[in-house]
């Protein structure tokens, strides 16, 4: 059986799907593309295979040619699109976050609890890496001991403008609360955050330093750093009582030239997670067509790492340590 998917939005992420997909999903064909800006997603369709244009979504999602939906659009239009694709029982791979607020990601909760089927998918495409699986891998096995801490590292060479203080927890942190409830297989309790002063490369965005506590009492540091400038860099790792299980860098060689060795970092996430993006929509895809739920974050997990991302920000801005309780988890979603 082959699938027609539907992608909202053809910025940088809808076209990083499109791609991916035009260069084989099994299963899946990429059938339609609607974008505000209509230029910009017919350039798209020119370039992977002339999928249908759609004038709007909502004619996306209730096109019968139409199985599955991927939506990258602006974050505040998660919500409503989500909530459509629920109610035309539409798979969906929605970008994260899940939705523009914790109200929001509620709504898309109750929706998909009363429809009766796990049909939301968000795109924490880190869950997919092999590198992250390795890690959850050896907390589950315990070889290496309790796990003690975690350290992460987040950097961006350059980021957008409209990306502010903010942003940088709700935007791009959201990947670490994610990521790091993946391997650890628990739920944060509390959060601090502290924010050094603005790189004057980007006088209005400051970098954060958040400080995350389990319910079993791991301690999770992540630094978040969109203007490094020198590339894409993200790193982890795992201490527990025996050893500890670091990312390896992501490149496979490494180049020894004029006195130096090292190796090339990519200039964005797209390049450094290719391959988990693509295990990400194989396993989505393979999911639309079974009917069972994905390997990926469920939006229960989409709302959990937005209700961590609200933690932070309160946390940031009333300088104390918050607790962090999204509510037990639904059944629905065990
Ligand atoms: C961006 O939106 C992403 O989702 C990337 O994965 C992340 O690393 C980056 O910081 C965000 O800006």
């Amino acid at each position: 059986m082959t699938i027609g998917i539907g992608i909202v939005g053809a910025g940088i992420m809808g076209a990083d799907h499109a791609r991916i997909l035009h260069q084989g999903i099994a299963g899946a064909t990429l059938a339609g593309i609607h974008d505000a800006d209509r230029p910009r997603a017919e350039r798209l369709a020119a370039e992977t295979g002339g999928p249908r244009l759609f004038e709007t979504a909502a004619q996306l999602i209730g096109d019968p040619e139409i199985g599955a939906v991927l939506i990258a659009s602006p974050d505040e239009t998660h919500a409503p699109l989500a909530l459509a694709c629920i109610a035309a029982g539409k798979p969906v791979l929605c970008e994260k976050p899940l939705a523009a607020t914790l109200a929001a990601c509620r709504d898309i909760l109750a929706s998909e609890i009363a429809g009766g089927r796990r049909l939301v998918q968000v795109g924490y495409m880190r869950r997919f890496d092999p590198g992250y699986r390795a890690m959850r891998q050896s907390v589950a096995e315990g070889r290496l001991g309790a796990p003690l801490m975690m350290h992460c590292v987040h950097r961006n060479a350059v980021a957008p403008h409209y990306i502010g203080s903010d942003l940088v927890i709700a935007n791009s942190m959201v990947h670490e609360f994610d990521v790091a409830r993946f391997v650890l297989g628990e739920d944060f309790v509390a959060a601090s955050v502290t924010s050094p002063r603005a790189s004057s490369n980007a006088p209005a965005r400051q970098p954060q330093f958040a400080v995350l506590e389990t319910a079993s009492w791991v301690v999770v540091d992540i630094e978040a750093f969109l203007d490094c400038q020198y590339g894409y860099d993200v790193r982890a790792e795992l201490v527990c009582e025996k050893g500890s299980i670091a990312l390896a860098p992501n490149p496979p060689v490494v180049v020894r030239q004029d006195g130096r060795d090292g190796f090339a970092l990519a200039p964005d996430w797209r390049g450094r997670f290719l391959d988990a993006y693509r295990e990400q929509m194989q396993a989505w895809v393979t999911s639309a067509i079974s009917g069972r739920p994905a390997a990926g974050s469920s939006a229960w997990d989409g709302y959990v790492a937005s209700a961590t991302a609200a933690a932070c920000l309160e946390a940031r801005r009333t300088g104390a340590k918050v607790r962090i309780d999204a509510g037990p988890r639904p059944d629905f979603y065990v």
